[in-house]
């Protein structure tokens, strides 16, 4: 069959008369009402119905179609025949029916719908939980997203680069590494391409991103938390930090406004219609963000990381005056972020550090760098870490650095928020969390 025409279902047209086509995928149900059968086939684009009528269809393919389980694999060769009240308004007359997997029964779980099943079930069964449309969609979208971001950011100048994920060193202060055997030394998953974004910058790239995995040893079993993500990370030279936030409040009005104009339908599955926020995005500081956490009865000290509980009221706050959802936090405290991060010149407590809001969820952080070696040192040492094991990372930074910038954006959570997905293991094919290891 491989040689021979193919149709999507969604290719088909009622108007196509009784001109022959073949479609191939998965018996989504079979419904036999005595005199006329209607089998349910589902593709990567749709649903076609097939109708075999007892009178004029081939026993043959009655008996087959009859013993047929559901979620079994085949391809079907006919002629199409408008039909209103079937999905995509024509049903397909038989000529040939074709057997290519069996499904076992019962199955793990239910694809039509009709049965709800929970996460875990639905993670356990991965790969038929992702047959459903409505799950289908989220990829569809996560591939739109991804196309789009790489437009976007190679139309800036960018170029692609990718770096190692098995590392010798932490990048992110605060959380935890993934510990790793390397031969007879000890190694780590990477946190961030954090480390080598930078030394490109040394390097002369000017402009790149990367788009991988990150990992994070993190302890949190929450619904915004994963312990593998993809990262979409950005680095420029001779920029700071309001040249990348520029840039990045443009890539998210970009993606929304891809995504709204080349994935309308697997939205329509999903019910969605994103919100596209306008640059320039609100601007508040630390401090501002901090004042309207406490007004709304949660106390935070000055340096203290926001709780998800000031998120949601400072979120509420900002969507309450702009209209908007998404938002900068800007001059954080330096002690708050992780030793790259530039201290503003005449206000060194105060860094130039942000971090990219969606309502009251962080998508994205960044910074300007710090671009001088002995105040690089200066600041590792401060945060408790040693000099020496950033050597290499060091030594670019002594032969001629430009100033820089960037930040990194989780995919899953620009899905999440594009989307309204309550939880990050959705925007996930196979998730690795606290407890989850497979599949
Ligand atoms: P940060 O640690 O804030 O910054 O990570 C950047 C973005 O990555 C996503 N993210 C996560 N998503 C889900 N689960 C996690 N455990 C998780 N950890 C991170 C978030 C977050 O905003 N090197 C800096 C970036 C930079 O300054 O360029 C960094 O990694 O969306």
């Amino acid at each position: 069959m491989h040689s021979e025409r193919r149709d999507y279902t969604d290719q088909i047209t009622p108007e196509m008369g009784s001109e022959e086509v073949t479609i191939a995928g998965w018996v989504h149900e079979i419904r036999d009402l005595g005199g006329i059968i209607f089998m349910l086939v589902r593709d990567r684009e749709g649903i076609a119905q097939v109708t075999l009528f007892k009178k004029t269809t081939p026993p043959r393919l009655v008996s087959a179609v009859k013993s047929l389980s559901r979620e079994s694999v085949v391809t079907v060769r006919g002629r199409v025949k408008p039909e209103k009240k079937a999905p995509g308004g024509y049903e397909i007359v038989p000529d040939e029916i074709q057997l290519l997997s069996k499904a076992a029964s019962p199955l793990p779980m239910d694809t039509t719908g009709k049965v709800d099943a929970d996460l875990e079930t639905r993670l356990d069964s991965r790969f038929i939980d992702l047959r459903r449309p409505e799950v289908h969609a989220i990829f569809r979208i996560r591939h739109h997203v991804l196309q789009s971001v790489r437009s976007f950011l190679t139309s800036e100048g960018f170029i692609e680069v990718t770096t190692p994920k098995v590392v010798a060193t932490a990048t992110e202060g605060g959380t935890a590494l993934f510990p790793i055997t390397y031969f007879e030394r000890e190694a780590f998953l990477n946190q961030s391409p954090q480390l080598f974004k930078q030394m490109l910058m040394s390097a002369g790239f000017d402009r790149v991103f990367e788009i991988g995995p990150i990992f994070r040893a993190e302890e949190h079993d929450t619904r915004k938390h994963l312990n593998e993500v993809t990262s979409i990370d950005i680095e420029a030279s001779f920029a700071d930090h309001n040249d990348v936030m520029k840039i990045l409040e443009r890539l998210i009005t970009h993606v929304y406004t891809e995504v709204c104009r080349d994935a309308e339908k697997s939205l329509n599955r999903l019910k969605v219609t994103p919100e596209i926020s306008e640059p320039p995005f609100e601007r508040l500081k630390y401090a501002e963000a901090i004042e309207i956490a406490r007004e709304g009865g949660e106390e935070l000290v000055w340096g203290e990381d926001l709780t998800t509980a000031a998120e949601t009221i400072i979120g509420e706050v900002i969507h309450e005056t702009t209209k908007a959802n998404h938002y900068f936090i800007i001059d954080w405290p330096t002690e708050t972020k992780p030793f790259y991060a530039m201290p503003h010149e005449n206000e060194p407590e105060i860094s130039k550090a942000f971090d990219l809001m969606h309502r009251n969820i962080e998508i994205s952080s960044g910074a300007q760098r710090i671009h001088n070696a002995e105040q690089l040192t200066e600041r590792i040492k401060e945060q408790g870490l040693e000099p020496e094991s950033f050597e290499s990372y060091l030594k670019p930074f002594k032969y001629g650095i430009p100033p820089h910038a960037g930040w990194g954006l989780g995919l899953e959570r620009l899905l999440m928020t594009l989307l309204n997905i309550e939880n990050i293991r959705n925007t996930v094919l196979f998730p690795r969390d606290r407890k989850r290891l497979s599949p």
